[in-house]
């Protein structure tokens, strides 16, 4: 009796282990996005710690840095890319292409994750699987999560995910000269120059800059604001009152006259991120949709820069701002 039901137990954690690979806890990431990726492992090989991991980086994700583990040794392998990609207006021809993570212990019956960032091309077309072989190392024999054929019926299938169609043309990539990159176009309104700043630990909130300008004959107003990053997004003022700055929701939205720019920006007119569930990380982005009255809607990605930039680096020619405090 006694037995089988160590023998059932047995069967049991067997069956579970053949199930439980080794994947990236990100299934979808679009085009040009900044991204992090995390490898997670369930478990060891065949009941044995493992004591190195490595994972390889597919042609179409650049610039990857890795993330240090305490208590593991972090080595990368720089290569030439398959294919060179452009980015802030310089190619890059090589970059981290496999990352070992080693010396480490990660007993079978625990759990780790191990984390690179880095940038998916923008050039990489929609449904473009990306896989990221890797292989876990013990004292006496591997797990493979090498294969990347597909197939659902391997036994190693190889951690992967699932390029989407690129956001709407960042302040990123091509398009050569400083001028126009990052500018949208909607209706009669042109954005540009949008960014967002890193926040401090356990900052709940964010402010979204950006340029608008009208180019047309009646006014308009942006009335909303939204974004996947924060559960209230808002449309803000600050203005000094009695030598405090002081900051309000504008209830009635903000109007952009005929003709006018309307300026984003620190210590002025801002979207306010509240209850923001992640930190915004610089060099990532964070996508605003703001409606207008007339023009109505669009997503800007915003670049977020240092927790005290004072513009997004490009688009933003617009020199004095007239407000050089918050
Ligand atoms: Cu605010």
């Amino acid at each position: 009796m006694t037995k089988s039901l160590i023998a059932a137990g047995l069967l049991t954690a067997l069956a579970t282990s053949a199930i439980a690979h080794s994947t990236l806890e990100q299934a979808e990431v679009a085009a040009g996005a900044t991204t992090k990726i995390t490898l997670r492992v369930p478990h060891g090989c065949n009941g044995q710690a493992t004591h190195t991991v490595e994972l390889r980086l597919p042609d179409g994700f650049y610039a990857a840095k890795p993330m240090p583990k305490a208590g593991w040794t972090l080595e990368t392998e720089t290569a030439e890319y398959a294919t060179p990609y452009e980015m802030h207006g310089h190619t890059m021809t090589e970059g981290v292409q496999k990352v070992t993570w080693s010396g480490g212990n990660l007993e079978d019956g625990w759990y780790d994750e191990f984390t690179v960032r880095g940038t998916v091309g923008r050039d990489v077309a929609p449904d473009t699987v990306l896989y990221f072989p890797a292989v876990q190392i013990c004292a006496d024999g591997t797990a493979d999560w090498t294969d990347t054929s597909g197939s659902h019926d391997v036994p190693n299938p190889a951690p992967k995910l699932t390029v989407t169609a690129a956001e709407m043309h960042a302040g990123h990539g091509h398009g050569g000269h400083g001028d126009k990159a990052g500018e949208i176009t909607l209706g009669d309104l042109t954005l540009s120059g949008g960014f967002s700043r890193a926040t401090l630990p356990n900052a709940p909130v964010a402010g979204g800059f950006m340029t608008i300008v009208n180019n047309g004959d009646g006014d308009d107003r942006l009335v909303a604001a939204s974004s996947p990053a924060s559960g209230r997004t808002e449309i803000h003022e600050m203005k000094m009152e009695n030598d405090v700055m002081k900051m309000r929701e504008l209830a009635d939205g903000l109007p952009i006259p005929a003709g006018a720019t309307v300026k984003l920006q620190p210590g002025g007119y801002h979207i306010m991120f509240m209850q923001i569930e992640e930190p915004f990380v610089e060099g990532e982005t964070v996508n605003a949709t703001l409606t207008f009255e007339k023009a109505g809607e669009v997503t800007v990605p915003l670049a977020i820069g240092a927790p005290n930039a004072r513009s997004g680096g490009h688009g933003d020619h617009s020199g004095h701002s007239g407000m050089a405090k918050e």
